[in-house]
């Protein structure tokens, strides 16, 4: 009797826990790049749990929006990570965006047979965003850098810093932000000098491992923001947005 009990108490227990874990465990970390452009046909790398078993990805609020699943697959390892963290799969799709997509957060499904997993990607226009352009590593290679455009950089090796430069007006609050694609796999820092090169201010973790900063300089001229891996890991899910905007002051 004890036995009966014993098999079936332990048949509730395993049916209930892979009944969990089919559903619960498709999920997404992160998307290469971090954000797509209107217009363009993108390559989409989504990573996560349960994905190389993905049929179809597909976008509910944004019919106009169409996507071809072209790669599914096992993730290999990151360095000095753990996919069991991190995301085991992932998978690339073609993404075709009417070149009248507003700028903004395109929903998106990935759907399994274990389930569906909700994500949002950044979409920007070509006129409020820029790339940067390597070599970046030092001040004088910097990438010119506007305030309210939205930069997509990657920290592409171990050791990357991309540095960018723009003007500042005097006694004006800046506040700078860096966006990953997945802050699990990327913990960026930013770090900020002036134009004789004395450094300013530094941000590493804000609500979440992207950094935010607030800062305002005492003269007119350039400064130079660098932004790397706070574990100077790089590699393919290493992009991130980088936006530098005037904070208005409440009046
Ligand atoms: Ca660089
Ligand atoms: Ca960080």
């Amino acid at each position: 009797m004890m036995r009966a009990i014993l098999i079936c108490l332990f048949a509730a227990v395993f049916s209930a826990s892979a009944e969990d874990s089919k559903k619960g465990s498709v999920r997404i970390t992160a998307t290469e790049p971090v954000a797509i452009i209107s217009g363009t046909r993108a390559v989409l790398k989504i990573r996560g749990f349960k994905l190389n078993e993905a049929p179809e990805l597909r976008f509910p609020n944004t019919p106009a929006v169409t996507a071809e699943i072209k790669e599914k697959k096992e993730s290999p390892q990151p360095p000095g990570l753990d996919n069991k963290t991190v995301g085991d799969s992932q998978l690339l799709a073609e993404i075709l965006l009417p070149a009248d997509f507003p700028a903004g957060l395109l929903d998106y499904v990935v759907v399994t047979p274990a389930g569906e997993a909700i994500g949002k990607i950044k979409v920007f226009t070509t006129d409020s965003s820029a790339e940067e352009k390597e070599p970046n590593n030092g001040f004088k290679e910097a990438t010119k850098l506007q305030l309210g455009i939205s930069m997509i950089g990657t920290i592409k090796g171990n050791k990357d810093v991309d540095v960018y430069e723009f003007l500042a007006q005097a006694g004006k609050k800046l506040k700078v932000s860096v966006t990953c694609g997945g802050a699990l796999l990327m913990d960026a820092a930013i770090h900020c000098y002036s134009a004789d090169r004395q450094f300013l201010a530094a941000a590493d973790d804000g609500e979440t491992r992207d950094p935010v900063l607030i800062f305002s300089t005492s003269v007119d001229g350039p400064v130079y923001l660098c932004v790397s891996d706070a574990h100077d890991i790089g590699g393919e899910w290493h992009s991130y947005v980088l936006v530098v905007e005037e904070v208005q002051e409440a009046k």
